[in-house]
């Protein structure tokens, strides 16, 4: 049900899986190796575990998979993958790092409180969520190994009756095991213990900002008093992150059809004035109904002027008729997130001054689109962005025909003060540490999302433009061939597309 279209990407790392899968045991391509036998089928426990289960949720995992849609031999070959990137980093740094015992350790997020004892809904930390697959809080991975750390360990909350009663079942060491495939599973208290006996040289671990503080207090610190400072591990599982095998694109197709479903309908509902916390709402229904876990953020539902200020998230305003929106919104669907702007007028009749300005931000957007290819960076569309918006601002009269060159980039700036786009995965701004400086190369994805934004108290501007505020953003995968991937595409775009979705609001109100 979940992943509907297969994908002609077929990198190396998917290859490796395809290899693996049916048997090989040496990937040819990255020297990566898996023991036969690493992966014992072991026999998944038939209770609730502390998270979707075969057996519990039939309708969402298949036998054989970790999280749905990813399987074990997927979540074995990333932590194989970063055993060879600290291989590599190892020997860069010198004879005695490259020879040492390596262990690395990535915890999870704790519970989050809104008030004193009432849970926000969990969300875990995605670089130990891509590494073990694991969605319970309190939890652990550390990987150990002479000279390359390919033995897993991992951490689970212990099973506790009075606990449970409370925050629901717990997958316990056995359920996790079987989940994962990870022979070695130990309870989280015992993690100080472990680390200890392991007595590694070189440690990999992000100790500047712990993304479990308690965990880190009562186990980790103790250990890095000991030993010599630990070496970033962050910029490496950010880079294996930000490619995408098949199976993480074909979960981001499904996140984009869900949440260009979402904008159509949501659309459907504007009609005339309207309360921005009706479409808020409408979008996180519809969302949700289509089979979205939750919304990846708080959505921006701005109407009028609103869309001038960047993250507005109030959304407590009467868009007037007459008014454009401007919707920033996307959703998660396991563990994989979508990211879409479209802004329309909400009585779906653009006027001349709002279809000149949105037209203008469409060609630029285009233009980017089109330079979605391995070998460009993300900094150079920026560039090309920058230079396309400030001639769209000189035809439409906003800066004058005799600016030069260099003033219409510093004119662009200030009319679309944002980057052109950020990459884009688990995280709505994914792998922060890769730098968009980066050729891109198959199997990344990215935003693209120009905008032009007019505040109604710039009198430098033609009056017509006043108060307006465009921005249009696609999802897209970079592919070897046949141009990018839009996984967006669904998403009413064009002025025509606009006009049907928001004028035919009967059509489609009746349909979930
Ligand atoms: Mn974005």
């Amino acid at each position: 049900r979940f992943i509907k279209q297969s994908n002609k990407i077929l990198g190396f790392f998917n290859l490796c899986v395809v290899l693996l899968s049916v048997g090989c045991v040496r990937c040819p391509c990255r020297n990566i190796s898996v023991k036969p036998g690493s992966l014992k089928p072991r026999t998944v426990p038939t209770r609730y575990l502390g998270q979707p289960s075969p057996f519990t949720h039939p309708h969402l995992i298949k036998h054989g998979e970790v999280t749905p849609g990813l399987s074990q031999t997927e979540y074995e070959l990333r932590r194989h993958r970063l055993a060879s990137l600290i291989e590599a980093q190892a020997d860069r740094l010198g004879p005695s790092v490259s020879s040492s015992t390596h262990v690395v350790i990535v915890l999870s997020h704790p519970t989050r409180y809104m008030t004193n004892d009432i849970p926000y809904p969990f969300h875990q930390n995605q670089d130990f969520l891509y590494l073990s697959g694991i969605l319970e809080p309190d939890s652990a991975l550390v990987l150990y190994g002479k000279g390359r750390p390919d033995q897993a360990i991992l951490f689970v909350p212990r099973r506790d009756p009075g606990r449970e009663l409370w925050d629901g079942p717990r997958s316990g060491k056995d359920g996790a095991a079987a989940l994962t495939g990870i022979e070695r599973v130990h309870s989280t208290e015992e993690l100080g213990v472990v680390l200890k006996s392991l007595k590694g040289t070189t440690l990999w671990y992000d100790s500047s900002q712990p993304t479990h503080p308690r965990l880190h207090q009562s186990h980790v610190a103790p250990v890095l008093e000991t030993g010599s400072m630990p070496q970033s591990l962050r910029p490496l599982i950010h880079s294996l992150r930000a490619i995408k095998s098949s199976a993480e694109v074909a979960l981001m197709q499904e996140s984009g059809h869900i949440s260009a479903q979402a904008f159509r309908r949501t659309m459907a509902l504007s009609r005339g004035e309207v309360d921005e916390a009706v479409l808020f709402a409408k979008f996180d229904f519809e969302n949700r109904i289509h089979g979205a876990n939750f919304l990846a953020y708080p959505p921006v539902v701005a109407g009028g002027n609103r869309a001038n200020t960047l993250h507005y998230i109030n959304n407590n305003q009467i868009i007037k008729d007459g008014e454009m929106v401007l919707l920033d919104g996307g959703c998660e669907y396991f563990g994989y997130v979508s990211d879409i702007t479209r802004t329309w007028p909400v009585n779906g009749k653009f006027t001349p001054a709002q279809a000149e300005l949105y037209e203008a931000v469409l060609e630029v957007q285009r233009s980017c689109l089109s330079l979605c290819s391995p070998g460009v960076s993300l900094d150079h569309i920026y560039n090309t962005m920058l230079a396309l918006l400030g001639r769209q601002l000189r035809q439409l009269g906003i800066v004058k025909a005799s600016t030069s060159d260099a003033d219409l980039l510093k004119a662009a700036r200030r009319y679309c003060p944002h980057h052109v786009g950020h990459y884009l995965g688990m995280d709505v701004h994914d792998t922060p540490e890769l730098s968009r400086s980066q050729p891109l190369q198959p199997g990344m994805a990215i935003t693209i999302e120009p905008g032009l934004y007019i505040c109604e108290e710039n009198d430098q501007v033609p009056k017509r433009f006043r108060g307006l505020g465009v921005r249009i953003e696609d999802d897209v995968v970079i592919q070897d061939k046949g141009g990018p991937l839009i996984l967006s595409r669904e998403a009413p775009k064009t002025i025509a597309d606009v006009d049907i979705f928001s004028t035919s609001g009967f059509f489609f109100l009746g349909f979930s």
